[in-house]
Parts: structure tokens; C-alpha cells; sequence
């Protein structure tokens, strides 16, 4: 597979680069808005952005133009862009890069999609941990406001593009796009039930598309670029472009790495990871953040794109690829991941609640060696009655690493239950409870 330069990186990789106003533009910021705002009827840059092909980069992958579109045309009143600054997939990083390292890329994004769907009051909703990267995109929006890029009638245009940050209290869920408006509007970040989507009905009831900080980061190249140029990159025509992949784990080099889609997960985590840490052998990976099921050893050669990965069993979501070596207890890597989703519940509907608590038990039996065979019936059960039985896809995230472990590695609960094996972890139950 050919790589390609980087393109959302490629500024920081710079040495010296600050992310700093003037150095942005140094580089050819703001050069896309410049080009647009007023000059380029809203329409026609949402017509661009969709034959570009960028599809979202925050987990589900929709086509962006394609949300765009399912604005109302005639709807009389305010309407809203959020920016989905809320990271929280573990294994999951890139956001907070592209946001400390180059705020006004994203900025930049932003106040182009701002214009096309006609938000004058857009907001980052920025995850709260990220104090760091809050505290940097408000300095940016300061030097963007004050040298003429936002706020009211914009180079006497007429139009007006207001950016605030909002930073969230530590809860997963707001990531999820109904949660994030409700949380946005002052209220406990609980998701809504869709239809109807946020297009129509969203942000204090009005139209408003919630787009991820990486696909508005693509809006300034696609803009100055051209969608054909940016629509022949990665693995066309349905998964275009590049993607910011985290790897993490037991691998060499972990850390973000800006590569076109399509590559395989074997360029990614052996090219561009350095392999293993060690002698061991990979025995595992997840393909796209927490949500997504796992793969093996087998799987190293899918490609990197949207389709391919769905036709492994799993997702490419979020882009966060963790590897796990040989002699990781897989029994124990889903527990870790289940502990996760529990402490994330929202609560709002009983399966999930419920269902992560039961899941968390049954595994934490299993590994203290108190397990019985009936238990990994229990599991697949409790399973099929959380995934699509829930308002968001929250429910269906929680069961994929229990359903793939015992895909794939049944063996390893069958053996902890029958204790014809140590693991080698002592004292399991007290390192989780
Ligand atoms: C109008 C229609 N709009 C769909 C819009 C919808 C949304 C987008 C995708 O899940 C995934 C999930 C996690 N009219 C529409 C429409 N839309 N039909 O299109 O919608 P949907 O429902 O397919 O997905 P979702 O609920 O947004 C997101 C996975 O992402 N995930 C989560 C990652 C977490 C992070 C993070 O930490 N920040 O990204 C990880 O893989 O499992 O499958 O905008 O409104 N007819």
C-alpha cells in the first residue's frame, strides 16, 4: 500500500512549529476560509465536502455532506454546530493532539462547516480532563477572533461565526451526540432516543450536526485541495482519506500515526508501530477503540478502511488499535474493558445498567477461579439482551469484548473455570474490586 504524506499532522511534525496563530498562517491557514465565506455558496461547500467522501471520525463513520444535508432548508431560526471534542474511547488519543498541537486547524474547520450549515454559535464540547487543550483552543479562539477570522460579520460579509468551548465533567456517555447536547444544555448527559436526529431536532430543540474534531480538521484541506484530490486518497470510493490511527499497547513505538485508509493493520502496528515490544508474539488487537470486538493474528492483513474491517467482525470506530502480546489473559483484558463500561453506564435503560453490573460480577468469578461452566451461558445471554436493546450504541459497545473473547478464546474462561492453569494473577479480585 502507498503511504501519503501526512496531511493533519503535518504542521506539527514541523520543527518549531507552536500551533501559534501566526505559525498557522505561515503554513497556509485560514487560506480555505478566505476562500469560501461569502465567496462559495453554503451549498456548494457542503456539495464539496460530500464528493470528497470524508466520512465521520469519531466512531460511526457517516458520510459528513450526507449530515449536512439533512438540515431543513427552510427552517427560520438558529441552528447549531458541535464539535465532538469529548475523546473518551480507551485507546483513543488523536483528538487531543490535533487540538493542543494545532488548535486552529480545527478551528479553522470548524467556522468552514459553521458557514456551510449556518451556525453562527458553534461549540467545542471538549472532554473535562482535557484542561490542557481547553485552555489552548480558547487562547486560539482569542487570536482568531482578534485577527478578523471569527465573530460578528466576518470581512463585512455579513456573516457571523461565533466558537465557544464548553468543557464536560468526566462522563463517556457525553460523547455520545444526544448525551453531549443534553449535557450541553445544562442538563445530566443522558441520551435521547433517535429519530429524531439531531439535524432536525437537536441543540435546544433547533437543527445542528455534531461532527468529530478530526473530520472538521479535514475541512481546510479538502477546501483548499479539492474533493477529487482528497476523494483519490486511502481506499476509495467509500473510505477516502486519511486516518489518524492510536496505537497503544505492547508495541514498540505507540503513539498517533497519520496514514492513508486501506492500509493493513500488519503496515500499521509492525511499519509504522515497530512491531512487538518483545519476543512475544501479537496474540491480539482491537481495531477501533474499546467499542470495537477483537481480532487476532489472522486478521493482520484486513485492510484498514470502513468495509473491510465490518466484514472481519469488528469496526474501525474511533481509530484507536491496541495490541495485546502473547500471554495476555484475554479473560482478564475483557474484564478490564467491562470495568470500564460499568463505571460509564449512564443508567437510563435497564440492560446496560443492569447488564454491566451482572457482566462485571460473572467475569470477576471466572477470575478468581470461583467460576462455573453455566457462567459463560449466563454471559452469552446476558449479552443478547443488552446489544440493541438500548437507547445509544453504548449497549452494544459493552458486550463486544465478552462476545469476541469467547469467539475466539473460549479456551482461556473453560480453562480459569476448570483451574487446570494459573495465570499468574494472584490477588485478581482485590486489583478490581
Ligand atoms: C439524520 C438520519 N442524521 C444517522 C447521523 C447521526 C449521527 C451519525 C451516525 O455512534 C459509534 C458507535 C460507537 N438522519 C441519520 C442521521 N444520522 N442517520 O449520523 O449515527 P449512528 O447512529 O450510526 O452512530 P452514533 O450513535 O453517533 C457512534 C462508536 O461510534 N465508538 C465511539 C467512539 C467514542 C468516541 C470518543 O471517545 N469520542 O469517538 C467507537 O467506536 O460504538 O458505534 O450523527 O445523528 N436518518
Amino acid at each position: 500500500m502507498r503511504m501519503h504524506e501526512p496531511i493533519l499532522l503535518k504542521n506539527m511534525l514541523q520543527p518549531g512549529y507552536t500551533g501559534s496563530l501566526a505559525d498557522y498562517e505561515r503554513t497556509g491557514g485560514y487560506q480555505a476560509l478566505r476562500k469560501v465565506l461569502g465567496k462559495v455558496a453554503p451549498a456548494e461547500v457542503t456539495a464539496m465536502v460530500t464528493k470528497s467522501g470524508l466520512r465521520g471520525r469519531g466512531g460511526a463513520g457517516f458520510p459528513t455532506g450526507i449530515k449536512w444535508g439533512f438540515l431543513p432548508k427552510d427552517y427560520q431560526g438558529p441552528r447549531y454546530l458541535c464539535c465532538n471534542a469529548d475523546e473518551s474511547e480507551p485507546g483513543t488519543f488523536k483528538d487531543r493532539q490535533l487540538m493542543e498541537r494545532d488548535p486552529h486547524q480545527v478551528l479553522e474547520g470548524i467556522a468552514i462547516a459553521s458557514y456551510a450549515i449556518g451556525s453562527e454559535t458553534s461549540y467545542i464540547y471538549i472532554r473535562g480532563e482535557f484542561a490542557l487543550g481547553a485552555a489552548i483552543l480558547e487562547r486560539a479562539i482569542r487570536e482568531a477572533r482578534t485577527a478578523g477570522y471569527l465573530g460578528k460579520n466576518i470581512w463585512g460579509t455579513g456573516i457571523t461565526v461565533e466558537i465557544y468551548v464548553h468543557r464536560g465533567a468526566g462522563a463517556y456517555i457525553c460523547g455520545e451526540e444526544t448525551a453531549l447536547l443534553e449535557s450541553l444544555e445544562g442538563k445530566r448527559g443522558l441520551p435521547r432516543v433517535k429519530p429524531p436526529f439531531p439535524a432536525t431536532h437537536g441543540l435546544y430543540g433547533r437543527p445542528t450536526v455534531v461532527n468529530n474534531v478530526e473530520t472538521l480538521a479535514n475541512l481546510p484541506h479538502i477546501i483548499n485541495r479539492g474533493p477529487e484530490w482528497f476523494a483519490a486518497i486511502g481506499s476509495p470510493p467509500k473510505s477516502t482519506g486519511t486516518r489518524v490511527f492510536c496505537v497503544s499497547g505492547h508495541v514498540q513505538r505507540p503513539g498517533n500515526y497519520e496514514v492513508p485508509m486501506g492500509i493493513t493493520f500488519r503496515e500499521l502496528i509492525y511499519g509504522q508501530a515497530g512491531g512487538m515490544r518483545s519476543d512475544k508474539p501479537l496474540k491480539a488487537f482491537i481495531p477501533g477503540g474499546a467499542s470495537a470486538p477483537f481480532l487476532t493474528p489472522d486478521h493482520l492483513d484486513v485492510k484498514m478502511d470502513f468495509e473491510s474491517v465490518a466484514q472481519a467482525g469488528s469496526m474501525l470506530g474511533s481509530g484507536g488499535v491496541t495490541v495485546m502480546e502473547e500471554g495476555t489473559s484475554m479473560v482478564w483484558a475483557a474484564l478490564r474493558l467491562m470495568e470500564f463500561f460499568y463505571h460509564e453506564s449512564c443508567g437510563k435503560c435497564t440492560p446496560c445498567r443492569e447488564g454491566s453490573s451482572w457482566l462485571t460480577q460473572t467475569l470477576r468469578r471466572i477470575l478468581d477461579k470461583r467460576g462455573r461452566m453455566e457462567d459463560l451461558e449466563t454471559l452469552a445471554d446476558l449479552c443478547k439482551n443488552i446489544a440493541g436493546r438500548t437507547v445509544c450504541a453504548f449497549g452494544d459497545a459493552e458486550v463486544a469484548p465478552i462476545l469476541s473473547t469467547l469467539q475466539y478464546w473460549r479456551h482461556e474462561y473453560e480453562d480459569l473455570i476448570r483451574e487446570t492453569k494459573s495465570l499468574g494473577l494472584p490477588g485478581v479480585s482485590e486489583l478490581v474490586m
